[in-house]
């Protein structure tokens, strides 16, 4: 992740998105198919279910592509063979997000050898830049900052107990939401009592809560969960501790998923940040771009917001995931 952001220009995704797209319908079928492999994390979140369905739908056979979807149930290794397996069956083009930061050397470079451009989509890597096309995604240390920001804000000079529910160990979100978070809560009176991995999931996110709960009987006062989806299974938890979520314990969350805004709009939530998994349209115009030779920026961020109660209340009838 540093070394994306590091010095490069964010450029206009919202142009890209524009442009690239609308080509096509009538002539596609008449032109070659763009054969492009997506090696998507799983299937763990609200989050992940819209940002499928957006690559699917920009990814389409009216847009001139035809589309190897894998789904690598958040495996690193089911992930790495599925790249493999792109470029044994010769793609033009490889997108991945990316389940963790680290071990993508040497599919990478396979991949750069087979000349295969790959562009990674949503998640960062740690390898070298040299290895990719180019990254669209979102900001997740700034998603950390404005989450942590919030909860300084909220407590001001009370003393207040803190747990963590963390995304899957050794990914992109996960490490650079905590970075920021922690940063952002410096100076402030809050304690972190625990910090553990829900991997982005309901289950995990109820689980891990339990856990707390029993540990830390009548001490916790704020949640961080680096997603909806842990903070709404945590809900379940809270509620069967007999406490009230939102005001016994407050909590702050990540996505901006419809259910997500839901839990905030009836006070159960009590801040969420935006993350915005609608990255197809851009995703597909980087891809056309690079494949006719046109040089794109290698770091393409997402604008996100953030919402509190009155806001999420207004967003949620037009809200598109
Ligand atoms: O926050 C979470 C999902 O990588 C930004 O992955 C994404 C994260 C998102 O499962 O819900």
């Amino acid at each position: 992740m540093k070394r994306i952001l590091k010095g490069v220009a964010t450029a206009g995704i919202l142009a890209l998105a524009l442009t690239g797209i609308t080509a096509g319908s009538s002539s596609a079928a008449s032109k070659k198919l763009i054969v492009v492999g997506f090696a998507q994390t799983g299937s763990e979140s609200g989050w992940r279910a819209a940002n499928t369905l957006s690559m699917k739908a920009a990814f389409s056979k009216a847009n001139g592509f035809k589309l190897i979807f894998n789904a690598a149930d958040n495996k690193p290794e089911a992930q790495i063979a599925a790249v493999h397996s792109f470029i044994n069956q010769r793609v033009n083009a490889i997108v991945i997000a990316a389940v963790v930061e680290t071990g993508w050397d040497n599919v990478l470079k396979e991949a750069k050898a087979a000349k295969i451009p790959v562009f990674l989509e949503d998640r960062t890597i740690s390898s070298a830049p040299s290895l990719y096309a180019t990254w669209l995604g979102d900001n997740f240390l700034k998603e950390g900052t404005t989450a942590g920001l919030w909860a300084k804000q909220m407590v001001g000079t009370t003393p207040t107990n803190m747990v963590v529910i963390e995304g899957t160990t050794g990914s992109a979100p996960a490490i650079d939401r905590a970075t920021g978070f922690n940063a952002a809560i410096k100076g402030s009176p809050i304690v972190t009592l625990d910090s553990q991995t829900g991997n982005f999931t309901r289950a995990g996110g109820k689980t891990v809560m339990e856990g707390f709960l029993q540990k830390y009987p009548k001490k916790i006062q704020l949640l961080f969960a680096q997603n909806d989806d842990m903070g709404l299974g945590a809900l379940d938890a809270i509620k069967a501790a007999g406490l009230i979520p939102g005001k016994d314990i407050k909590i702050v969350t990540i996505d901006g998923t419809h259910d997500g805004l839901t839990a905030l709009s009836q006070g159960e939530f009590n801040y969420v940040v935006e993350c915005n998994p609608l990255l197809g349209a851009g995703v597909a115009s980087l891809v056309k771009a690079v494949l006719a030779g046109k040089s794109v920026p290698k770091a393409n961020t997402a604008l996100d917001g953030a919402f509190d109660q009155a806001q999420a209340t207004a967003a949620l009838p037009t809200r598109k995931y």
